[in-house]
């Protein structure tokens, strides 16, 4: 039975709509979402194979007003100067302390200065994007929102988009309707800007997803998960057993698998240039922009991302391209451990996902499942507690094979002022065996 429900809410949680209708609003209680340039709930269900990808609303950037809106009394808005190391500090400090939870408020998510000047300072980035607000009497930065500039393929579209993310209040001011003005102070900095668009990611349902992912979680140290009440025992196994079900080989086995280097940047953009273009949504990259995001030649004090490849030996091309990424969690109230230090998948590619002859993935399959069972060993060497990933891309083709197990958590993919027919997951659903 538990085996039945848990596939039942994995394909409903698939499906983008929450689980049995429960946290599902209808449109007219959103207050404030029902005033935004989204679709509604019904028109995404009533309309899903005639919606015709575009814009909501023009916007005349001429009538966009010049000053931010008003501000509550004893508040006041701020631009936050990142490249101010203390500034940086500042929402490192805020974030840390009232960023995102589980449900059961046991971990929240822990972004290092470091990944936030990685995240923040992506090419092209504005100050005007890092939106503060400060309590005028005491300077206490008490609320962040923030934007940086990219290039987002929808289908065969593709935007000049802002990617909003770490949209965050003082628990002290929750539910007084601060996060609202904020989205529309960072909406009208972005049209001040002629950007019109925005994608954003958000665990709660709002209206409406263009796409849902689910969280996926390999322990890497499962008695420290166990330890810390991220991953409970199963009925009927043992401490033993759990920590041999995750035990990984010392060495990774892919030949011809080594640390990205500088030479290999154009053959690894190709690569992943060509893979990315079977998705639905894709970020488009620059090689300036994939530079910092997966090839960052400034080393930060705590290193954010990893990158490797595979070189065949023989003809000495590139062909597999793997990432991940650092981000911890703090451990709420623990006595033993403070931290969670978590690898999550980022970008990949391999040539095998061009094969012609490749109609039951065949070569796809168990070329992703080598890549990422080495990942696993050397995320491990790099002590890392956990490995996560998530519903999109091909990664329903290693899941479970490399032993990761369904989380809690959604993630949903949202368009700002942009009307697209729902996407059905990075996967090619016909082609799976
Ligand atoms: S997702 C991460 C969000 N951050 C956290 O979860 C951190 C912990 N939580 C908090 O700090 C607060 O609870 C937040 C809400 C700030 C989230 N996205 O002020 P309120 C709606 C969008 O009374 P609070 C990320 O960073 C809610 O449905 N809307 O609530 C991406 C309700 O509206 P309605 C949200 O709890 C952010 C209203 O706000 C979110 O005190 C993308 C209630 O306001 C949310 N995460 O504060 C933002 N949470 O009545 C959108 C609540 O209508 C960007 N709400 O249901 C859109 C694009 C803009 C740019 C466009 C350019 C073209």
């Amino acid at each position: 039975l538990e085996e039945a429900m848990r596939k039942l809410n994995v394909n409903e949680m698939l499906t983008g709509l929450a689980p049995q209708g429960k946290n599902v609003k209808d449109m007219a209680s959103h207050a404030f979402w029902k005033t935004q340039p989204v679709p509604s709930f019904d028109e995404v269900a009533a309309g899903k194979d005639k919606i015709v990808d575009g814009p909501i609303k023009d916007i005349d950037i001429e009538r966009v007003r010049k000053e931010p809106s008003e501000m509550y009394p004893g508040f006041r808005w701020v631009t936050m100067d990142l490249e101010d190391e203390k500034e940086l500090e500042e929402v490192y400090e805020l974030l840390t302390n009232h960023y995102v939870e589980d449900n059961e408020a046991m971990f929240r998510f822990r972004y290092s200065p470091s990944f936030l000047n990685w995240a923040l300072k992506a090419p092209g980035w504005k100050k005007d994007w890092h939106v503060g607000v400060r309590a005028e009497k005491s300077e206490k930065l008490v609320a962040f929102i923030s934007g940086i500039p990219i290039q987002l393929r929808v289908r065969q579209n593709t935007l000049n988009c802002s990617e909003v993310n770490f949209l965050c209040v003082h628990k002290k001011l929750r539910s007084k309707r601060l996060a609202p003005v904020l989205i529309k102070e960072i909406t009208r900095r972005c049209y001040v800007e002629g950007v019109f668009q925005a994608v954003y990611t958000v665990g709660s349902l709002l209206p409406t997803p263009v796409s849902t992912c689910r969280y996926f979680h390999r322990a890497l140290d499962w008695e420290k998960l166990n330890d810390v009440g991220f991953s409970p025992l199963p009925n009927g196994s043992t401490k033993q057993r759990q920590i041999i079900r995750y035990k990984l080989p010392n060495n990774t086995s892919t030949v011809g698998l080594r640390e990205m280097e500088a030479k290999d940047v154009d053959a690894v953009l190709d690569l992943l240039k060509r893979y990315l273009e079977r998705m639905d949504l894709a970020q488009v990259f620059s090689e300036t922009d994939f530079n910092h995001w997966m090839f960052p030649t400034e080393k930060p004090k705590e290193q954010v991302v990893w990158s490797y490849v595979v070189e065949d030996p023989q003809t000495h091309k590139i062909t597999d391209y793997f990432s991940f990424y650092n981000l911890e969690s703090t451990v709420i109230g623990h006595k033993k451990h403070s931290v969670i230090k978590a690898a999550y998948l980022f970008y990949y590619a391999t040539e095998t996902a061009f094969d012609k002859g490749n109609k039951h993935n065949s070569l796809l399959k168990p070329r992703l499942n080598a890549l990422v069972n080495d990942a696993l060993i050397l995320a491990k060497k790099e002590n890392f507690d956990v490995f996560n990933a998530l519903t999109l891309l091909d990664n329903p083709l290693f899941l479970e094979q490399q032993r990761f197990g369904a989380g809690d958590g959604q993630l949903h993919y949202y368009l700002y002022n942009y009307r697209a027919a729902p996407l059905g997951g990075g996967v090619d659903r016909n082609n799976l065996p």
